[in-house]
């Protein structure tokens, strides 16, 4: 049977092939903008990695709205290409501990030029990573990409690198405190979080309570006016 054409090509009866719906704005009035903004901004300003955790536990429910708001992220082509694998299992941190002290012994005795060592000296860091297993929880963040269910993503580390921005403000923003360690290489992670090769870790997230005495480096932020350009 014969369908309408409209003057732009489609067919009037025809269900369009990329569906939109109406886009539902978080409508905040003008005058209350920036007062928004500035509370977010003092909230953001208190956070600071911890590397001293507490083994308190994690209140319910904490970790799963931090994934479920990282997954929230823009992606490209949104493929969403990423995973999170939540290590709570004691046998399993003391097994990521093990590997990840491995590589960091290699890092800091062979691999890390002295510029780098110079650059981490005030971070007061070394090989030694009790926090995979004193923490609660530590979250491994994977990217996925093009396998037997998976499709080929694009941008895909700043997808991931935006989502774990979310998953560390959501974290913050419930009291916890995060870590955002990175060994290299990290493909022993695989084989600790039961991952396919297409999944290639790229953050570990230690969660939990800071320790009651953890000290952070004295450290200063950039102000407004080194970081931002007006043009
Ligand atoms: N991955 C090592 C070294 C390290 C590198 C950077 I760049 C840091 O900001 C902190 C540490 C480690 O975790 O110790």
């Amino acid at each position: 049977m014969d369908q309408t054409i409209e003057p732009g090509g489609t067919p009037a009866t025809a269900a369009p092939a990329h569906p939109t719906v109406p886009h539902r704005p978080l409508t905040v009035p003008a005058g209350e903008a920036e007062a928004r903004a500035r509370a977010f901004h003092e909230v953001m300003d208190r956070r600071r990695t911890v590397r001293d955790f507490s083994d308190r536990p994690l209140p319910e429910g904490v970790v799963e709205w931090a994934i479920r708001t990282a997954a929230t992220a823009p992606s490209g082509a949104h493929v969403q290409p990423w995973r999170f694998v939540v290590l709570t299992d004691p046998e399993r941190k003391r097994r990521l501990r093990e590997a990840a002290e491995a590589e960091e012994r290699e890092f800091y005795a062979r691999r890390a030029s002295p510029e780098w060592l110079e650059a981490l000296a005030p971070l007061g860091t070394d090989w030694s990573k009790p926090f995979l297993e004193t923490a609660p929880a530590v979250i491994v963040v994977f990217e996925v990409h093009k396998g037997p269910d998976s499709p080929r993503p694009y941008y895909t580390k700043e997808s991931v690198g935006i989502s774990v921005g979310l998953l560390l403000a959501t974290l913050h923003q419930a009291g916890l405190a995060t870590l955002t360690h990175t060994p290299s290489p990290m493909r022993f992670l695989n084989e600790v979080c039961d991952r396919p090769p297409e999944e290639r870790a790229a953050y570990v997230v230690p969660v939990g309570y800071p320790a009651e005495d953890a000290r952070v480096p004295d450290l200063r932020r950039k102000s407004l006016e080194q970081v931002m350009v007006r043009l």
